[in-house]
């Protein structure tokens, strides 16, 4: 099943049909929406971030047998900083990386948009706030942000997801912007789509209970069986826009071509946040839109 995509435009607003496919489909492919150059910006700078991070800063968190609960703490205290999170094996017994820190990293996040100026004027172009108010984002806030390795050979599944299950509003609004800052698709670990799985229910959902950060199941509904999944081919430079109900994934990327990608999470500052989500931002800095 071939997923349609379109040219983006030079302004980031969305034509008719570009609307009507993603009513339809749940997801919208625009090719061409940031130029080599800007991808390669990007790149450049999250290299330098890696270089001047020291991976034994987190050893603790990541190595073979680390607690869960480092792990843990590290993960629910990003979602306001720049957190590196490593492939699972990247430290042996002795807690030392096995590989270069280059290559053993699986993403970072979840506040690139808003503690880096590069990586924040690459989320907030007007371009963008045009596209993401084309899509019906009345007041859109960038809730999360995250670069995504995928590495040759190690970089592994994303399993089938809705983003809404992490970002949830009432009513629904999160929506990801997914940039492919190299050629992605069904042979180096790319995105893969339900089209139209939007319509379906919220299957689960992930936020506090408590103290407890745990998975909540929803609504028993399969996601679609695998033939229903269609690639959606990224060349450098596109954007895959995910309606927050659409179930996707990524494959493992098993060649030896890498596959980066940065996604920004919006949510309508209209709509109201659940209290009781996984990402907090304490009151001196909250969300931000554009
Ligand atoms: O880049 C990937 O492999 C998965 C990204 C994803 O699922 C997302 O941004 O919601």
């Amino acid at each position: 099943m071939e997923a349609r995509n379109f040219q983006a435009t030079q302004d980031g607003h969305l034509t008719d049909d570009m609307k009507q496919a993603y009513q339809e489909d749940g997801f919208l492919i625009l090719t061409g929406y940031k130029s080599p150059a800007e991808c390669d910006q990007l790149r450049a700078r999250m290299a330098g971030l890696i270089d001047a991070f020291d991976p034994q800063t987190v050893a603790s968190v990541f190595e073979t047998n680390a607690q869960a609960h480092a792990k843990d703490d590290y993960f629910r205290k990003s979602g306001d900083s720049i957190h590196f999170f490593f492939e699972e094996k990247a430290f042996g017994e002795d807690g030392k990386l096995t590989k270069d820190k280059h290559l053993a990293l699986n993403k970072v996040g979840h506040a690139l948009h808003d503690e880096d100026p590069v990586f924040e004027a690459f989320s907030r172009d007007p371009k963008m706030e045009r596209t993401a108010t084309d899509l019906g984002l009345v007041n859109p806030l960038l809730a999360q942000s995250m670069y995504i390795f995928k590495p040759p050979h190690i970089g592994g599944e994303v399993n089938c997801h809705q983003d809404s299950t992490f970002l949830h509003t009432d009513p629904l609004t999160c929506t990801g912007f997914w940039f492919a800052l190299e050629d992605a698709d069904d042979t180096n670990g790319g995105l893969y789509g339900v089209p139209g799985g939007h319509k379906g229910p919220l299957r689960r959902r992930f936020h506090y209970h408590g103290e407890t950060l745990a998975m909540e199941e929803l609504d028993e509904t399969p996601m679609a069986p695998g033939d229903r999944h269609a690639p959606l081919i990224a060349p450098k430079g596109t954007l895959v826009i995910l309606h927050g109900l659409v179930p996707h994934r990524s494959a493992p990327n098993t060649s030896d071509r890498s596959r980066h990608a940065y996604a920004v999470h919006m949510v309508d500052g209209n709509a109201t946040w659940s209290a009781d989500n996984w990402l907090k931002r304490s009151d001196d800095n909250p969300m931000r839109g554009f």
